[in-house]
């Protein structure tokens, strides 16, 4: 089954919506594989955020995501990286339509609450980044009949 790698950013921790964006991925019908709070040391946020490296912004990036603690989260489902982008919204919350997460929490792209992998090799990527294997747990749920 697909994985994909989410985390509630600092500003989404400091405002107490952890709560409200896990239970939205736990309603659509994923299943939550981990979890932890943490703070991201710097050498950690210049890897996950390579990609970037040679934006204007790649500095400020850096400093947001380690300025206080975020909420990583590994999420399994069909469809689950595009599904999870989409519920996202825009990465300029300006442009995020209601009903999305960015769309209903978010107001300036520098503090857009959520990150999510884009494509399936940036989740494996990122996973392996910020769990082990043993961090992540198998099991199954009877209420997954209901939903596949
Ligand atoms: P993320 O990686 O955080 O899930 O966001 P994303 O894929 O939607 O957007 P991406 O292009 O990967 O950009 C990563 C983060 O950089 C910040 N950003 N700032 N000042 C700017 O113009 C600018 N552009 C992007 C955003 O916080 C974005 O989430
Ligand atoms: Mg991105």
């Amino acid at each position: 089954m697909e994985r994909t790698f989410l985390m509630v950013k600092p500003d989404g921790v400091q405002r107490n919506i952890i709560g409200e964006i896990v239970s939205r991925f736990e309603r659509k019908g994923f299943q939550l594989v981990g979890a932890k709070l943490m703070q991201i040391p710097t050498n950690l946020a210049e890897q996950h955020y390579g990609e970037h490296k040679e934006k204007p912004f790649f500095g400020e990036l850096v400093d947001f995501i380690t300025s206080g603690p975020v909420f990583a989260m590994v999420w399994e489902g069909e469809n689950v990286i595009a599904t999870a982008r989409q519920m996202m919204g825009s990465t300029n919350p300006k442009d995020a339509q209601p009903g999305t997460i960015r769309g209903d929490f978010g107001l300036t792209v520098g503090k857009n609450v959520i990150h999510g992998s884009d494509s399936p090799e940036s989740a494996e990527r990122e996973i392996n980044l910020f769990f082990k294997e043993e961090e992540l747990v198998n099991y199954s749920k009877l209420m997954n009949e209901w939903i596949y």
